[in-house]
């Protein structure tokens, strides 16, 4: 049976992927943050008594910014894969803590690594890398596209992009940067503006508020359904050589669209409830993003199916549902 390890177990992605490994007959450790409330919502279906016998899912406490912790959870679960998702993903919040921003997303990265070179674990290594770091570079973006970083965010994930790089020629890790363009579910955290926007039209559906309030409308992203990314992480450590790969689904669709679909879905004007807060603009944006995914198809068989339209629904579709519940 293969061990895996998954830090930000409790994230979108994290709990897609704890379903895909478990399914193939992984034990998958993930690592969660202590805090005063429960912040399992995204795995609480997949969880296991500890008291029961064959446990595939367990949990510990740790945190990137404790890498003594890093050392004794690499030394104790000795993985055969590590799939490192745990970060401050948020763009715009990304500006208001620069530093923190760096300390997890970026330095968190280089603890881990290390934790797992001192080990001297035998392990293969994903590095949640993203589209954010190809920032002002003009579409398509490709594994050779360079990079110009246009957020903390942005910049920290660089830093981690060439950790995960130097660790692989200079320690001979199986290192792997998955660069994934925006992928999105109804599992979103719902300050990222798929999610917002589609829990806001089942909202204002439902009669439970009026307005939603956005920021840029213009910009252009690259969405794909997170539960088919995931599918492609497990294939990068599966590969014979370690390498970097896009993933993406290859479409342009601004915020305007995305906005546009999700109210069509439940029969409304979206004009009619979409309103500006300057609030939600960055003080650089990244104007367009749209991923050229064709290694992954060639090398790994991996090719996005849900185009963003087809999203948005299923998004407000699954908010639709939950309000009913
Ligand atoms: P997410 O939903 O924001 O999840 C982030 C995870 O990291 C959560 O489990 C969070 O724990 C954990 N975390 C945050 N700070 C931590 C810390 N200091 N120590 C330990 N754990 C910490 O992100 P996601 O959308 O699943 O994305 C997964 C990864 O892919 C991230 O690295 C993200 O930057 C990257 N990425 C995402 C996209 C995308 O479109 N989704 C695209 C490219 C790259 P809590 O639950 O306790 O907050
Ligand atoms: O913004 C615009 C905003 O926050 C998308 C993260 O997963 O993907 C994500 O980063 C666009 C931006 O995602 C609002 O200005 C307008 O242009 O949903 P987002 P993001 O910044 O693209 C990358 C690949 C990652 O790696 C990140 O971890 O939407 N926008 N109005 C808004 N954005 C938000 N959040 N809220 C608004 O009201």
């Amino acid at each position: 049976m293969k061990r895996a390890l998954i830090t930000g177990i409790t994230g979108q992605d994290g709990s897609y992927l704890t379903e895909l490994l478990l399914g193939k007959g992984y034990e998958v450790h993930g690592i969660i943050r202590r805090s005063s409330t429960f912040n399992t919502g995204r795995i609480d279906h997949l969880y296991q008594d500890p008291h029961e016998r064959d446990q595939r899912l367990v949990l510990h406490y740790g945190d990137l910014t404790d890498s003594s912790r890093l050392v004794t959870l690499i030394e104790k679960v000795r993985p055969d894969e590590v799939y490192h998702l745990a970060a401050q993903s948020h763009v715009r919040v990304s500006f208001d803590e620069p530093e923190y921003t760096g300390n997890t997303t970026g330095v968190g990265t280089a603890r881990l690594l290390e934790a797992i070179r001192m080990v001297g674990v035998d392990t293969r290594y994903y590095q949640a890398s993203s589209s954010e770091m190809f920032g002002a570079t003009p579409p398509p973006q490709n594994e050779d596209t360079p990079f110009y970083p246009r957020s903390p965010y942005g910049a920290a994930k660089v830093y981690g992009y060439w950790m995960a790089r130097n660790y692989r020629e200079a320690h001979d890790l199986f290192a792997v940067n998955g660069i994934l363009f925006n992928h999105e579910s109804p599992r979103r955290g719902e300050t990222f503006v798929t999610r917002k926007i589609a829990r806001a039209a089942a909202r204002i559906k439902a009669g439970l508020e009026q307005h939603v309030y956005l920021g840029n409308l213009d910009a252009v992203r690259d969405w794909g359904y997170a539960q088919e990314y995931v599918e492609g992480m497990w294939r990068m450590l599966q590969a014979p050589e370690p390498a970097d790969y896009v993933l993406a689904t290859g479409t342009a669709t601004t915020v305007r669209e995305f906005t546009q679909y999700c109210f069509e879905r439940v029969g409304l004007d979206w004009e009619e409830h979409v309103r500006f807060d300057e609030t939600y603009l960055r003080p650089t944006e990244v104007d367009a993003l749209i991923g050229d995914a064709s290694k992954a198809q060639r090398d790994l068989g991996w090719k996005a199916q849900t185009m963003p339209e087809q999203l948005a629904h299923l998004m407000v579709d699954a908010d639709l549902a939950a309000l009913q519940k």
